[in-house]
């Protein structure tokens, strides 16, 4: 009986282990998702009876592990190198002079496709799992295998006994993506702008747990250690990965010529959409290892493998209006209203035209045809206007004289792109400066977001943000999708942010000039609303980084009668004016991993300009500062980082790469 139960058990894992490959891999599944589900369920329980059979590479332990503190270090004893790049053809002639300058005229490629995920490393002993990290600096990674077990086109055990350390790519497939940021949507979570920012979140989970809930998957591409005796390509490599049940990717092919690389080039650029991955490139490769070694590699990369990266997806759509939209400040901002089209993976309807400049610059008429791209594939931009298409019925637009909520006249303050309405009853402007009063960084009011606020004010139960102390249960059930039990906690945390340190009031009142920043720096140097409104512009600009600017806003804001009595009334309702430091907890950053740090970047950034790093870095109260030493606390390595990460590695001191920088500032 117990000896045809386990061979049940056998033959159950195996099942199971075969269809989540025909599932995960080879992306063709022979059977449904239930009978998967049932043959689990019937694991689970004869696993329930024995619990002495269960074994880690079971497909019932793929979650498993408690959530870690912190991830540990690994490292690569090969290195992980990174990959040049080209983004033309003849670049890529250029490489493949060089390659033959090298090994001569009999060389053949192999073309891959470039996967769009986080590079990883998964090491087999005697045919099981044991590591999987994160590529890091590229000699140093993070321990993430607990997380990697989850991803179900991980084989936990290889049919051989096999030592072998593997490379390739984490991702998240296009459908994975689509259901996680619908799921978001629907709960109110931020949503992820991308993929690949949405498989470097799963992967830095702690609890393994939400890892497994991601849906990710895998494709490897090259081996580190690795018996290679009778490996002589690395189209044999991939095909020998393949046979350990790893999954590879389909699409590698072997080119004999140029012309033969840039059919794959154009084949797969046309394909791309198709794919359920996303991918930014194509990587070509020298097939033959010998010649591999030939070529050598930099310290940066090698010298036999490069990326074709596609250049940024532009389509055309219709320009159907100009809409304009009036902030906190009161600056009016026109965002283009277009026929909805899909963009790098996602469907666009509108991009910020920034201002009335831009609109003139590229001569934006209603109706026009615009070519539309995404800006490091994420934020919509209008690129230019396809004029040779005008009809004659397109209508030039021109900003309102007046703001489009209150009627009040609009002003262009001087050397300003910016039109404004400076009405300070205007609605828009109110309403926007209470979004902006109960935001994270300001009172962070949990379960305030812009819709109820929105609806708040347009029912006139909120005017100004003292109202929102005086909400009852009353005003709030009787609000659009808010239960009992939304109304409870939103009324707990209104009274929970009267405890509030100074600081994120004063920051949320949305005092011209003075941002989260700013606001922590007067709290901590007056300590008190009344010390701080009684302030002269002399007795301002005397604390450190409070320049003339701020300072005049700040005695202007405190001379207006109308603030004055907010300020009282705000008292009146028991909000603390008080900075409660220095205890950190109370701080707006204290969340922050870069809450009084030290931080220097180095390398080069691709998503983020230095000055827009450094800006993010500095608004969580961070310190940036340009060369390494023993005070660093962290080092952020983009591209072709030199010396300064070396000394880092030196010095102990913690690296990130720019994924898991990204991945903070969400
Ligand atoms: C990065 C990638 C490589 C491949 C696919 N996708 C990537 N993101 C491949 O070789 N097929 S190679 C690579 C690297 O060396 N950094």
């Amino acid at each position: 009986m117990a000896e045809q139960l386990s061979e049940r058990l056998r033959s159950l894992r195996a099942l199971l282990d075969q269809y989540s490959y025909e599932y995960y891999v080879e992306d063709n599944p022979s059977v449904p998702d239930s009978e998967y589900d049932r043959l689990m369920q019937e694991l689970i329980a004869i696993e329930k009876a024995h619990p002495e059979w269960i074994t880690p590479d079971s497909p019932t332990q793929r979650v498993g592990g408690r959530p870690l503190k912190a991830f540990s270090k690994v490292t690569h004893e090969i290195p992980m190198l990174s990959l040049g790049d080209v983004f033309s053809k003849e670049e890529l002639l250029d490489f493949d002079r060089r390659v033959r300058q090298t090994v001569g005229n009999d060389v053949t490629y192999v073309c891959e496709l470039k996967i769009d995920g986080l590079a990883i490393s998964l090491t087999y002993e005697k045919g099981q799992f044991v590591l999987g990290a994160t590529r890091g600096d590229g000699t140093t990674g993070e321990d993430i295998t607990n997380n990697l077990r989850t991803v179900r086109a991980l084989p936990l055990t290889l049919p051989e006994p096999l030592n072998i350390e593997v490379r390739g790519e984490c991702y998240m497939p296009k459908r994975s993506f689509e259901k996680l940021n619908e799921d978001r949507r629907k709960n109110g979570e931020p949503l992820f702008a991308n993929p690949r920012n949405a498989a470097a979140g799963s992967l830095r989970q702690l609890d393994p747990k939400i890892t497994a809930r991601r849906r990710l998957s895998i494709f490897l591409y090259s081996a580190g250690t690795f018996d290679r005796e009778k490996i002589t390509t690395h189209y044999g490599l991939l095909e020998a990965i393949k046979s350990y049940g790893l999954p590879v990717n389909p699409e590698s092919r072997r080119c004999a010529t140029m012309q033969e690389v840039f059919d794959y080039i154009d084949a797969y650029t046309a394909k791309r959409d198709a794919l359920p991955y996303g991918i930014d490139g194509i990587v070509v490769k020298v097939d033959s290892m010998a010649q591999q070694a030939q070529l050598g590699h930099t310290v940066k990369s090698p010298r036999w493998m490069i990326a074709y990266k596609f250049p940024a997806e532009e389509v055309v759509s219709t320009l159907e209006d100009i809409e304009v939209s009036v902030g906190r400040t009161g600056a009016v901002t026109p965002t283009a209203v277009l026929t909805p089209v899909q963009v790098a993976g996602t469907t666009v309807r509108r991009a910020s035209l920034h201002n009335e400049d831009l609109i003139r610059e590229k001569d934006l008429r209603i109706g026009d045809r615009v070519v539309i791209r995404k800006a490091g594939d994420i934020i919509p931009e209008v690129v230019n206007v396809l004029t040779e298409q005008r009809s004659g019925n397109e209508k030039p637009f021109s900003m309102p004289t007046h703001c489009p909520e209150c009627g009040s006249e609009l002003v262009r303050l001087d050397e300003e792109v910016a039109l404004r309405c400076i009405n300070p009853k205007c609605p828009a402007l109110i309403r926007e400066g209470l979004i902006h009063f109960v935001s994270r960084n300001a009172m962070n009011i949990d379960g305030l977001g812009e819709k109820v606020i929105t609806q708040l004010f347009e029912k006139h139960l909120i005017h100004d943000v003292a109202d929102l102390y005086s909400l009852t249960y009353n005003d709030l059930i009787s609000m659009e999708r808010m239960g009992d039990k939304s109304v409870t906690n939103l009324l707990h945390a209104i009274e929970r942010s009267k405890q509030n340190s100074l600081e994120r009031l004063l920051f949320g009142l949305g005092i011209r000039f003075i941002g989260a920043k700013a606001a922590r720096i007067l709290a901590m140097a007056f300590r008190t609303m009344d010390d701080l409104s009684r302030a002269s512009v002399e007795e301002l600009t005397a604390v450190d980084e409070i320049g003339d600017k701020m300072a005049d806003s700040l005695v202007t804001y405190f001379s207006k009668p109308e603030f004055q009595s907010l300020i009282a009334e705000l008292k009146a309702h028991g909000l603390n004016m008080n900075y409660l430091g220095p205890d950190p907890e109370t701080i707006a950053n204290a969340d922050s991993p870069f809450n009084g740090k030290t931080v220097v970047l180095t390398g080069k950034l691709e998503q983020l300009t230095r000055s827009q790093a450094k800006k993010e870095i500095e608004s969580r109260g961070g310190n940036v500062t340009g060369s390494v030493s023993a005070s660093t606390d962290l080092v952020i390595a983009g591209e072709a980082a030199g010396s300064k990460l070396k000394k880092a590695r030196d010095l102990n001191i913690e690296i990130w790469d720019e994924g898991r920088f990204l991945e903070t500032l969400r």
